[in-house]
């Protein structure tokens, strides 16, 4: 059985919405942070990170969101969350899952801390360029990749909604409040929050 490690109020919205999505059983394990949970020696070896979210199947684990996202998108594609290594979108569909936490999660957090650093340094750029060539990406829809809902999705629309919307760091733009209104009207986002709402 599925595994995943999770913490109400977290990061591991991201791999509850996948799970959600993807209609495979699973077992949640509360793995609360409030309480030092995910220090444990046993939930180390299955994140060594020492974070949620973490996922565990027979015998293999990972921790990381988008990297939970890649493993079940893969390992069962009969979830139809990822195209086919040879299919030509699978090029888009790695760029924009590895987005999130590539490139909107820093430029969030460059928002918050308001560091300067000079753009050809920072890997996502800025935080300018990461939300206008999102914005671009997203114009016409309805997902990522055009037609095909996909783990990318699932990536891309948890980032961009704790930015825009949780956290209100980003100002919205027509394209996000469109792209997050399709993202959060999935019968699977909205179970999946309220599981993270603990
Ligand atoms: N890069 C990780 C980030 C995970 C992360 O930062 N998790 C936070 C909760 S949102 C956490 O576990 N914090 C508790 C701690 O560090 O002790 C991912 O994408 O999964």
């Amino acid at each position: 059985m599925i595994k995943l490690y999770w913490s109400p109020r977290s990061r591991s919205f991201t791999t509850l919405w996948l799970m959600e999505e993807s209609g495979l059983p699973y077992e949640r394990v509360l793995t609360d942070i409030s309480t030092g949970a995910q220090k444990a020696p046993d939930y180390l070896k299955v994140n060594p990170m020492g974070k949620v979210p973490a996922l565990s199947d027979g015998d293999a684990a990972l921790g990381e969101a988008a990297a939970i996202c890649a493993y079940i998108a893969d390992r069962y594609p009969e979830t139809r969350l990822a195209p086919a290594v040879t299919d030509p979108r699978r090029a888009r569909y790695l760029q924009w899952l590895f987005f999130s936490p590539g490139c909107i999660e820093p430029a969030i957090i460059q928002i918050f801390t308001k560091i300067e650093i000079p753009t050809s340094t920072a890997a996502w750029g800025s935080a300018t360029q990461v939300f206008d060539v999102l914005e671009a990406a997203l114009a016409e829809g309805p997902w990522i990749l055009g037609e095909e809902f996909s783990a990318a999705d699932i990536t891309v629309g948890s980032g961009l909604n704790f930015a825009v919307r949780r956290f209100k760091m980003v100002p919205s733009r027509p394209a996000f409040d469109a792209y997050l209104d399709r993202c959060t009207a999935r019968p699977a986002f909205q179970r999946a929050e309220k599981i993270a709402a603990g």
